[in-house]
């Protein structure tokens, strides 16, 4: 039996932090993730008092670029629009400093400056019951389909866990791996990291059949979450939330930025001043580069 009263506490403030999902869980090993040598594989090896996990999911399903199709457009992800791409730290960091307030002791995943990634958030958060992991690897909530950027919390605390697993609702559907134009999902429920764009986007060599499948990617893919069902009514109505508006507002001045003419002007410096608080972690060369290949590309259209 976890803190009831702790727990409640914690949802409140995660509501006034605009978290859209949230959930506690247990803090025992993931003995089922495949990355033996990595931290995130037990909490305990970040934090050895550790006993629960705070789960947190925040929806990005309505940052988008109306543009994205114009393959003069640099097309990227949700995620990346939306600046948690190595940084989820923001939104939790209220959370943190209340449980550190109390006495207990709390670290932060995912972050690019505090603590790191120390979690398998996608396999946490289907132990606390936000979701099932669908065949394209990601976490699927019946509320927010794929679009919930996950954040997490390492505490020493005992909460009232949530637990209450999802039962996978994928099914027979085979669509995303269908769709992957780089078969990156050969396997149901596990990412090819070495082929997969969101990956090799951001990597120094490129495979030819990339060239022509990126199209006008600059950073990230969303073609396997954008065929899955489960998505289907955010893509074509997303929900209205504080913090999706909050992004989108913040995001539509970059709106100009995106056409490639204007992202192949971008110096080093105006890279990092205007893709800065993207957090993306794409060197400028890397990214210099996968614009020319979408400028290419877009002749070829
Ligand atoms: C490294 C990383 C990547 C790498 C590599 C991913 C990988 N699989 O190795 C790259 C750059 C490719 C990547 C891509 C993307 N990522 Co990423 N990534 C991460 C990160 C930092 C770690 C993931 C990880 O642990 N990988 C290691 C491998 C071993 O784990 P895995 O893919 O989870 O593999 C599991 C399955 O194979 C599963 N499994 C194996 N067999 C079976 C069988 C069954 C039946 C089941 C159910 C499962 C299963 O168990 C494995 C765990 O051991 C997390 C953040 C975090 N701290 O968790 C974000 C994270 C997973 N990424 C995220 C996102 C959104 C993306 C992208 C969609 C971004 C984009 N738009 O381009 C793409 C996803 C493409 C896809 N189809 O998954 C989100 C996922 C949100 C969600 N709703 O699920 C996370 C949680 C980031 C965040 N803060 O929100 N990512
Ligand atoms: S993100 Fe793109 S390349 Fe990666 S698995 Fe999904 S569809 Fe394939
Ligand atoms: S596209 Fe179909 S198989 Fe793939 S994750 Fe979504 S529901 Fe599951």
């Amino acid at each position: 039996m976890g803190d009831k009263m702790l727990s409640e506490e914690i949802k409140n403030i995660a509501e006034s932090s605009l978290i859209d999902a949230i959930g506690f869980t247990d803090a025992s090993e993931f003995s089922n993730y495949m990355l033996k040598q990595s931290k995130r594989r037990d909490p305990k090896l970040t934090l050895p008092q550790a006993k629960s996990i705070i789960i947190f999911g925040i929806y990005i399903g309505g940052i988008t670029m109306p543009e994205w199709d114009d393959p003069w457009y640099g097309r990227t992800s949700r995620l990346y629009l939306s600046g948690f791409f190595l940084d989820v730290v923001k939104p939790l960091k209220p959370i943190a400093e209340y449980l550190i307030g109390m006495g207990y002791k709390a670290q932060i995943c995912d972050g690019s400056i505090d603590g790191g990634s120390i979690l398998p958030l996608k396999i946490a958060a289907v132990r606390a019951g936000l979701g099932w992991q669908g065949k394209h690897s990601l976490l699927i909530s019946k509320k927010y389909g794929t679009f919930l950027t996950l954040g997490g919390i390492i505490t020493d605390t005992e909460l009232e866990h949530t637990g209450e697993r999802e039962p996978n609702r994928c099914h027979k559907c085979t669509e995303c791996q269908k769709v992957c134009p780089v078969d990156a999902l050969h396997d149901p429920y596990i990412l090819n990291r070495e082929k997969c764009m969101s990956n090799l986007l951001a990597e120094e060599s490129l495979p030819q059949e990339v060239v022509a499948a990126m199209e006008n990617r600059i950073g990230d893919c969303e073609i396997c979450q954008n065929t899955c069902p489960w998505n289907r009514r955010h893509l074509e109505n997303p929900l209205n939330t504080k913090m999706t508006n909050f992004l989108q507002n913040k995001i539509n001045k970059f709106r100009e930025t995106f056409y490639l003419q204007n992202l192949c002007k971008l110096s080093e410096i105006d890279y990092k001043a205007v893709f800065g608080s993207l957090n993306t972690g794409i060197p400028y060369h890397i990214f210099k580069r996968n614009i020319d290949l979408a400028l290419e590309n877009a002749k070829r259209v």
